[in-house]
């Protein structure tokens, strides 16, 4: 028996299963986290999401930026971007069962056995552990209950980003997913910077990697988060690991056990050509 946590799939299935293939992952007595967007970009985000919604009770899913876009997406009955490649999910007709399964999963998972926290893109250096659980425990509830099109439509929020903004329940929901799904750079207060993408040493205008502001807040847990393919992996603290290894941009997808803290990676079957 074995508790694993995989980085972002994007659609990446092939790479998925033969990382799954190359730990001996039995669902039937193993357990699987995912960091989140498990779709887009890729080629097969139906095949992944297919693959999770079977083995439900024994997965877990952070959502991530993308997977929250796409529930929004079908919520409020837009167009997806083709650029997130989409087409096939939006063709199935299990697709309102998937969006479903999609809504069931946290923001965040906390594991007391291996003091450890998991989210698509880390810990808020303007929250503490316990803060932190508790806002996505409430975003949670707001994505879930019946005005969850309300919620998400105007989840997009670029201008909310440090905590004494989330003065009532929409501008908490929208603070707490730009914590959790879209979070990389912050600046020296803390606020959130949501246009640099690049690599932790390429910041600018005074802007830190989240887990350089305030890193007492993580220094005695662990964290596994994603997102971030320009980190390739390598943050610098032994206890946080980044598992976004930019499989989907034609490199490689990262699994991590638990326990021996060991990870294991697959490069992408076929590097990808576009960026877009
Ligand atoms: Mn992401």
């Amino acid at each position: 028996m074995a508790d694993y946590v995989v980085g972002d799939l994007q659609g990446c299935y092939n790479e998925f299963i033969t990382l799954l293939e190359l730990v001996d992952f039995n669902p039937s007595q193993d357990h699987l986290y995912l960091v989140g967007d498990i779709v887009a970009r890729g080629p097969d985000s139906l095949s992944c999401l297919h693959y999770l919604y079977q083995l439900q009770g024994s997965t877990c899913i952070t959502l991530g930026n993308h997977d929250l876009h796409l529930i929004a997406t079908y919520l409020t009955h837009k167009t997806p971007n083709p650029n997130d490649k989409l087409q096939d999910l939006f063709a199935s007709e299990k697709l309102p069962e998937y969006i479903n399964f999609l809504r069931q999963q946290p923001l965040a998972i906390w594991l007391e056995n291996y003091n450890t926290l998991i989210s698509h893109a880390g810990l808020n250096p303007q929250l503490n552990l316990q803060q932190a659980l508790n806002f996505a425990h409430q975003a949670q509830a707001c994505y879930q209950s019946k005005d969850a099109s309300y919620f998400l439509a105007k989840m997009y929020g670029n201008n909310i980003n440090c905590l004494s903004q989330a003065t009532d329940e929409l501008t908490q929901f929208t603070f707490t997913i730009n914590a959790f799904s879209r979070m990389r750079f912050v600046d020296c207060n803390g606020k959130m910077n949501y246009k640099l993408k690049g690599a932790a040493n390429q910041a600018t205008d005074g802007l830190l990697p989240w887990f350089n502001h305030k890193p007492q807040n993580h220094q005695n847990i662990n964290i596994c988060f994603g997102h971030w393919a320009a980190l390739e992996g390598e943050t610098p603290y032994q206890n946080l690991f980044a598992l976004d290894t930019g499989c989907v941009w034609g490199k490689q997808m990262t699994l991590l056990e638990l326990k021996t803290q060991k990870k294991h990676s697959c490069n992408n079957f076929k590097e990808q050509q576009t960026n877009s």
